[in-house]
């Protein structure tokens, strides 16, 4: 059957209580730090050799639609009522708004040791030690807006600005790509200082500590955040009929993005689905 997610702001007291405790028993059973691991796993950047899946690459975005889904699949071994809410930062803005109240994801980190204090995955709490992370320490950490340089959430024109442009993808098909739907989105701006950081990248920015890196899977508004890019996805579709993922082949021989990047048709690890097959969602979820 076809499931909902919802904006994280129009959960009922009820809905908001059963994500935390799926959350919570999902990272009880070991299974979240799995998670966790494959993402460290994944972080595999420009600079390095081999196939991009999850970053700086085309399939950024299937790749975490995937990873999502088996998020919410774990969710719902535990209630299968519970899905993956998003969270509108063109909207949600204040540090005091959703998804940051004490019911939900707790708010801002203090300002000694960046170490979140209040709700259900606040250290103290007992339920949501960090395990797997490229640092030191057990508590999950929070800077919203970085005080000492400070940064924005991107706005609402800032996201148009990604959803207007027609193409997917572009060569050279990774971080360096200066137009094309997916950079636009993912986020490696091409300015000085805070332009640097895009949408999606800026986003993780502005929240900080364990978002910063290849353990953001550690602070649990990773998904919130993935669900609400995965949303523009399927609204940059519905934008540009007929549009779709690129490259749809993969670069020859002689092209220096040969085997580093995933074609609409090849099988994308670790799932071995194609781009393709991922493009549409509606007979899985649907967006409310
Ligand atoms: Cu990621
Ligand atoms: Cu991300």
């Amino acid at each position: 059957m076809v499931y909902t997610r919802k904006n994280v702001s129009a959960l009922t007291g009820a809905e908001r209580r059963r994500f935390v405790t799926a959350m919570l028993e999902v990272k009880r059973r070991g299974e979240y730090d799995e998670f966790v691991r494959r993402h460290i796993d994944h972080y595999v950047s420009d600079g390095e050799g081999g196939l991009r899946t999850a970053h700086m690459a085309p399939s950024f975005l299937p790749w975490h639609r995937c990873f999502l889904l088996d998020l919410e699949q774990a969710l719902q071994r535990v209630d299968p009522g519970v899905s993956v809410p998003y969270w509108d930062w063109t909207r949600d803005r204040a540090p005091a708004s959703a998804p940051w109240t004490k019911d939900l994801l707790g708010g801002n980190g203090r300002s000694s040791d960046r170490q979140v204090m209040t709700g259900p995955f606040a250290y103290a709490a007992g339920k949501w030690t960090i395990k797997e992370a490229v640092t030191d320490g057990e508590f999950l950490m929070r800077e919203f807006g970085r005080p000492r340089r400070p940064i924005q959430l991107p706005t609402r024109e800032e996201l148009n600005a990604a959803l207007a442009d027609p193409l997917y993808d572009k060569a050279p098909f990774d971080s360096t790509t200066r137009s094309g739907f997916r950079n636009r989105l993912e986020g490696w701006g091409h300015g000085t200082g805070n332009a640097t950081w895009e949408n999606h990248n800026r986003v993780h920015r502005w929240v900080g500590g364990h978002m910063l890196g290849g353990a953001s899977v550690n602070d649990p508004v990773f998904w919130l955040h993935h669900a609400f890019v995965d949303l523009q996805w399927s609204r940059w579709q519905k934008k540009h009929r007929g549009a779709r993922y690129l490259p749809e082949r993969p670069p020859g021989p002689s092209d220096p993005q040969h085997r580093r990047v995933v074609a609409r048709h090849e099988k994308m690890p670790p799932w071995g689905v194609t781009p393709a097959s991922m493009e549409d969602h509606s007979r899985i979820y649907r967006y409310v």
